[in-house]
């Protein structure tokens, strides 16, 4: 994306767009890298000049490691991998859950950078970089950690924001494999004089931004106060608050509440809701018929008849979704859909209802009041799911930016040019200059209620 920001400004030009394929080589299911680098390199080439700066941010969690030359070990491995199947149930035992979240305020998810690295082998690596500091080491050869990022590791102590040496020792992790950290709006580099031939950029300067896609979504979400909720929508639902503080009670644990940092030191506390993978994975399934279509049709289908718990962790994995779909409803003695459109109206109605559960337990937990949700990203452009979930949840809900993640990585790099404001002037720039739209609750909040209390018994 190449943006221009500036007052009453703020307009994003798509440069090149290209899929994210993982790969899965002998059983193991990577990340294909050097491909996600090529197409960096190709956008770069493509880009205007004149370029002021440039921001990388991707998904979160994995990572890269260099050994002492600074080259690359192996492929990175996909989050959803089963390399880390047990690993966290072992460490969550060894450790105590309540040590582990008191430490890092983070979320037990399985895929955590904590569980990864106790399934790794680290006997060769020297540095450890998560993806988009991996990308911004290639651009700049200049090594460091995002600080949004890192607090998805499981590593950064959520009191002081630095990593966690007890952590780090209690788990027989090498301290020295962990980079400097950094925060976003500062310089990391001027490109490497041979990318910026091969590019055309001479000179070009990379800056740190939120550069966890989440991070950078949620600074961009269009609020005007902070009695918002938001909803950063795409392969996952990211379902939360913004707070100054972390909430560390055994009840957010128990709840599976993650502390995550946020641009400017907030705390974006939020869960991972399963999300459009669900979607994603059934259309992968029939071979991607075309999606409006689908959606049309899902949406005169009769709604709340199927259901699934989004967060079952059986969802987790690559492989025959509307099956899994299907076989869910049917352990709980539902009826399991028929053909692609019921699917797709289970699929949309279950994350609607999780979408409720995190908003109001969000909500509860951190004592933060919420009457509006900002649902931002791609799932935007889902105009049934939006609907739904004002539906579930009895607020309005406010759709877009759908390019949420973008728009924050370069209002963060507008900021520490000076071109934008703080976070609440961004915020004001983005509800200003971005298309949105508003779905209103149509008002049968009985049957959510009997569909969320009919969720709320566990699955057998
Ligand atoms: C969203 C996201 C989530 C993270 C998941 C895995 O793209 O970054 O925030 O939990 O991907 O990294």
């Amino acid at each position: 994306m190449a943006a221009r920001v500036g007052p009453g400004t703020l307009e994003l030009d798509e440069i090149r767009r290209f899929p994210n394929r993982p790969v899965r080589v002998n059983g193991t299911l990577y990340w294909d890298v050097l491909g996600l680098y090529g197409n960096v390199l190709d956008g770069l080439r493509s880009a205007p000049s004149g370029l002021a700066s440039v921001g990388v941010d991707s998904w979160a969690v994995d990572y890269g490691l260099l050994d002492g030359n600074g080259a690359l070990l192996g492929n990175p491995v996909h989050y959803r991998d089963s390399r880390t199947d047990g690993v966290m149930e072992r460490i969550r035992a060894d450790v105590g859950d309540d040590l582990l979240y008191q430490a890092s305020g983070l979320q037990f998810l399985p895929f955590n950078t904590i569980y990864q690295l106790a399934a790794d082998d680290l006997s060769r690596a020297r540095t450890l970089l998560l993806i988009p500091d991996l990308i911004a080491y290639w651009l700049t050869g200049e090594i460091g950690a995002e600080r949004t990022n890192a607090s998805t590791t499981g590593l950064l102590d959520v009191h002081t924001g630095t990593w966690s040496g007890d952590l780090v020792s209690r788990l027989g992790l090498p301290a020295s494999i962990l980079p400097p950290l950094r925060d976003p709006g500062t310089p990391i580099g001027a490109l490497r004089p041979d990318v910026a031939a091969e590019t055309g950029h001479p000179g070009l300067e990379v800056v740190a931004v939120g550069s966890h896609d989440t991070a950078s979504a949620v600074a961009a979400v269009p609020a005007a106060t902070d009695r918002f909720a938001y909803i950063s929508c795409g392969t996952w639902s990211l379902v939360g608050v913004e707070l100054d503080a972390p909430v560390l009670t055994e009840a957010s644990r128990k709840a599976n509440f993650t502390n995550e940092g946020g641009v400017d030191g907030t705390v974006r506390y939020l869960r991972n809701v399963m999300g459009l993978w669900l979607l994603q994975e059934c259309l992968r399934a029939w071979g991607d018929p075309d999606l409006p279509a689908l959606l049309a049709e899902a949406a005169r289908v009769p709604g709340l008849r199927s259901l699934i718990d989004a967060g079952d962790p059986g969802f987790l994995p690559p492989g025959d979704m509307p099956a899994r779909v299907a076989a869910h409803c049917r352990r709980r003695g539902l009826p399991a859909p028929e053909g692609r459109a019921e699917t797709v109206r289970c699929v949309l109605d279950s994350l609607a209802l999780a979408h409720r559960a995190a908003i109001r337990q969000a909500a509860a937990l951190s004592g933060r009041d919420v009457d509006v949700v900002h649902l931002v990203g791609g799932g935007s452009r889902n105009e049934l799911l939006c609907q739904l979930t004002a539906d579930a949840s009895g607020l309005p809900v406010v759709a877009g930016p759908v390019e949420a993640t973008a728009l924050g990585n370069v209002l963060a790099q507008a900021r520490a040019r000076g071109a934008a404001g703080g976070l609440a002037e961004s915020r004001a720039l983005v509800a200003a200059t971005q298309p949105l739209r508003r779905f209103v609750p149509s008002g049968d909040a009985a049957r959510w209620d009997a569909a969320a209390a009919l969720l709320a018994v566990p699955a057998p």
